[in-house]
C-alpha cells in the first residue's frame, strides 16, 4: 500500500506544459517557484522538467520547453499528456515579438490534445518600465475569444520578484483539478 499526502487524498498529479517566446521568462519563473530564488538561466535548448509542489496540493509535473523559433516547431509534441497550459508572455516585448507570441499562442491552442485544457497567460516582466498590463494582454491575444472553450485566466506577475507566481498557479491548479473531474466523470459514462 502507498502513502498519500492528506492535500492529495486522490494521489493525481498533473503535466502542465509551460510554452512562450524565448526569454519570455519560463525557466527563470519555473526555478523560482521550485527553489524560491532567482536562479541564472540560460536559454533552454530542449526541455526542463520539475515536479512543483505548491500549498494548493495537486503535484504539478511541469514541462518547460525551449521557445526559440526552431524549437517552437515541437510544441506540438508536448501536447499529448499535457493538463493544463501555462503561457508565458514577455510585457516588456517590442510589436513584432507580441504579435509573433500571439500567433503562436493561437496556434497551440488548436492542438487537438489541449483542446479544453484550461490556459493561465503569465503577463510576466511586469517589473520593467513600460511593460504592458494583463488587460492589455487579455485584449492583444484576443484571450476571450480564442479561449470561450475552456477556462483561462491572465496573471500579471514578475519571475525575478515571484510577485503574481503563486497566484497565477493558484489559479491554474484550481482549474486543473475541475478539468480532471470533468475527464473522469466522462470516461465513467463512457465505459457504461
Ligand atoms: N526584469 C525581468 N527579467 C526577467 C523576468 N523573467 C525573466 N527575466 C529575464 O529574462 C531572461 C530570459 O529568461 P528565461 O527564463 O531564460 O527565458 P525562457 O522563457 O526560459 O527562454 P528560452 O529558454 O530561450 O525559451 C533572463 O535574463 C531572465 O533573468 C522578469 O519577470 N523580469
Ligand atoms: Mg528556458
Amino acid at each position: 500500500m502507498g502513502l498519500q499526502s492528506s492535500k492529495n487524498p486522490t494521489g493525481k498529479q498533473a503535466h502542465i506544459l509551460l510554452l512562450g517566446l524565448d526569454s519570455a521568462g519560463k525557466s527563470t519563473l519555473l526555478y523560482r517557484l521550485k527553489l524560491a530564488e532567482t536562479f541564472t538561466t540560460i536559454p533552454t535548448i530542449g526541455f526542463n522538467v520539475e515536479m512543483v509542489q505548491l500549498p494548493s496540493g495537486l503535484p504539478l509535473t511541469v514541462w518547460d520547453v525551449g521557445g526559440q523559433e526552431k524549437m517552437r516547431t515541437v510544441w506540438d509534441c508536448y501536447c499529448e499528456n499535457a493538463d493544463g497550459l501555462v503561457y508565458v508572455v514577455d510585457c516588456s516585448d517590442d510589436k513584432r515579438r507580441l504579435e509573433d507570441s500571439r500567433r503562436e499562442f493561437k496556434h497551440i491552442l488548436k492542438n487537438e490534445h489541449i483542446k479544453n485544457a484550461p490556459v493561465v497567460i503569465l503577463a510576466n516582466k511586469q517589473d520593467l518600465p513600460g511593460a504592458l498590463s494583463a488587460e492589455d494582454i487579455t485584449r492583444m491575444f484576443k484571450v476571450k475569444k480564442l479561449c470561450s472553450n475552456r477556462n483561462w485566466y491572465v496573471q500579471p506577475c514578475s519571475a525575478v520578484t515571484g510577485e503574481g507566481l503563486d497566484a497565477g498557479f493558484r489559479k491554474l491548479t484550481e482549474f486543473v483539478k475541475s478539468h480532471l473531474k470533468t475527464r473522469d466523470t466522462l470516461a465513467f459514462f463512457k465505459q457504461k
